[in-house]
């Protein structure tokens, strides 16, 4: 059994619900262990986009890191994202960012997740389920990696919220 951190983003449509359909669906081939809280972020990259709902997940699942991979785009394409530009407003972004400590780097995937170090709309909700997890390529704990971070100021706490104690025992 793999233990996985997943980050989630939403910023079209109904993104709350959007956030919880994800996790639904990936309750289906995973077990769900953990989640952040959900937090309201300015948009990285190309800017001119609403602002996301990021939070993170921690898994376990048998999948391999490449069948883990294929099923996050899937359960992407069934909720109806469509391909785009990079950095592109989503319904649903599902991004493998730690599978164990692997490295994987193929030309569909690269493990762990290649921009994470520099997100704070992903280490802000990580270090909160996972602070003492050692980026096995940086060799800097998700903690040490979030108070580094650049653009903290632009992760804000989600006041919304949803009960999601069906999919992992926990309300958000
Ligand atoms: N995802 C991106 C690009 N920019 N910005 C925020 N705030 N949240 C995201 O999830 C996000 C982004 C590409 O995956
Ligand atoms: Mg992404
Ligand atoms: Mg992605």
């Amino acid at each position: 059994m793999a233990t996985v951190y997943l980050g989630l983003g939403s910023n079209l449509g109904k993104r709350e619900e959007n956030l919880r359909h994800a996790l639904t669906l990936l309750s289906h081939k995973a077990e769900v262990e953990e989640l952040s809280a959900i937090y309201e972020t300015e948009p990285v990259g190309y800017k001119e986009q609403p602002l996301f709902l990021n939070m993170v997940c921690r898994i376990t699942t048998n999948l391999s890191p490449e069948e883990l991979y294929r099923f996050a785009k899937d359960v992407e394409i069934k909720m109806g994202r469509v391909p785009s530009f990079p950095n592109a407003p989503r319904v649903i972004d599902i991004d493998i960012l730690f599978y164990d400590d692997r490295i994987v780097e193929t030309k569909d995937l690269t493990i762990p997740h290649p921009r994470l170090h520099k997100r704070a709309f992903v280490l802000i909700p990580l270090a909160e389920i996972a602070p003492d997890l050692v980026h096995p390529k940086l060799r800097q704990s998700v903690a040490q990696l979030c108070k580094a971070v650049k653009g903290q100021k632009g992760v804000r706490k989600y006041t919304g919220g949803f009960n999601v104690s069906a999919i992992c025992g926990r309300t958000l």
